[in-house]
């Protein structure tokens, strides 16, 4: 027998991190203390609304790192499927996220790109220097590297901003025979268009998600996260070729 997968790409989004207690966006209908995502998470929002946008930002990374936030069954499941592919001689392993929190890297996942930033990092505007950063930011804060105020931002990629990895992004969908999306709405872009390309280049795909998108994957598998990607992995990891 002969694995049917031997390159596989996972997409995740918030609804991944949302048993592990992190609220997602459409749950919070986009809004947060009446302002919509799209108007605090841009550089116009950033450069007119400084402090509310580092108060939004300070609050989700204070939360990331409470104790009872911690990876669940989902996020490990797709480590474990990471470490099987990675025993598999020409078997390859992508898991791009579009959630900025940290539970994958916690869970174990290593081959792992998160396209729209980390909320547990900082850049200076003007070097691009990236520096990792677990309290609040403030508007005042110096950077190490130009050691004025004002040019730290967090290392998130904004609506209108280019993701991050996408050449990378790009290969490996453009290689994959499986493509999986789990726990996003497909409401953004570029990410949204992933399953297309992966499509186009021959790959089975596969939605697992709480709600039904508007996206035509090849197979849809509903429910909770937590429940739904163990049992899918052990479903792939059963089909992989045995360990020689
Ligand atoms: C860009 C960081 C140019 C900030 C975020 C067409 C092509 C290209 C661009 C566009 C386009 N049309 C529009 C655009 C512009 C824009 C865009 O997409 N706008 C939208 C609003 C229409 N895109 C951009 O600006 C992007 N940049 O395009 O640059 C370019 C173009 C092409 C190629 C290269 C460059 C940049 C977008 C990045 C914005 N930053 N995050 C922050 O986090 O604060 S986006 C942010 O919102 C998240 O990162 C995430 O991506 C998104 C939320 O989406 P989801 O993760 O899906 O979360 P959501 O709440 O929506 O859904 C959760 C799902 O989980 C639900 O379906 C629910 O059913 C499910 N669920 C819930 N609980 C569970 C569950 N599932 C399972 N189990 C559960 N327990």
């Amino acid at each position: 027998m002969t694995s049917p997968y031997r390159s596989i790409v996972v997409l995740t989004g918030a609804g991944i991190s949302a048993e592990s207690g992190i609220q997602t966006f459409r749950a919070s209908d986009g809004l947060w203390e009446n302002h919509r995502v799209e108007d605090v998470a841009t550089p116009e929002g950033f450069a007119s609304n400084p402090v509310i946008v580092h108060q939004f930002y300070n609050g989700r990374r204070h939360q990331l790192q409470q104790p009872h936030i911690r990876p669940n069954p989902a996020h490990s499941a797709l480590a474990r499927l990471e470490y099987e592919m990675s025993q598999r001689p020409d078997h390859k392993f992508l898991l791009v996220t579009q959630n900025i929190d940290n539970l994958h890297e916690r869970a174990g996942s290593r081959e792992l790109v998160h396209m729209h930033g980390e909320l547990l990092k900082i850049r200076c505007a003007e070097s691009g220097l990236i520096f990792e950063h677990r309290d609040n930011l403030q508007v005042g804060d110096e950077c190490r590297c130009c050691r004025v105020p004002g040019n730290l931002r967090p290392h998130v990629v904004w609506f209108g901003e280019m993701p991050l990895e996408m050449p990378r992004i790009t290969r490996a969908l453009d290689e994959c025979d499986l493509f999986l999306s789990i726990g996003t709405s497909g409401n953004v872009y570029p990410a949204a268009g992933f399953y297309e390309s992966a499509k186009s280049s021959g790959a089975h795909t596969v939605e697992l998600n709480l709600d039904p998108t508007h996206s035509h994957f090849d197979e849809h598998i509903y429910g909770q996260a937590s429940e739904i990607v163990p049992a899918f992995v052990d479903r792939v990891i059963r089909q992989l070729d045995p360990l020689t």
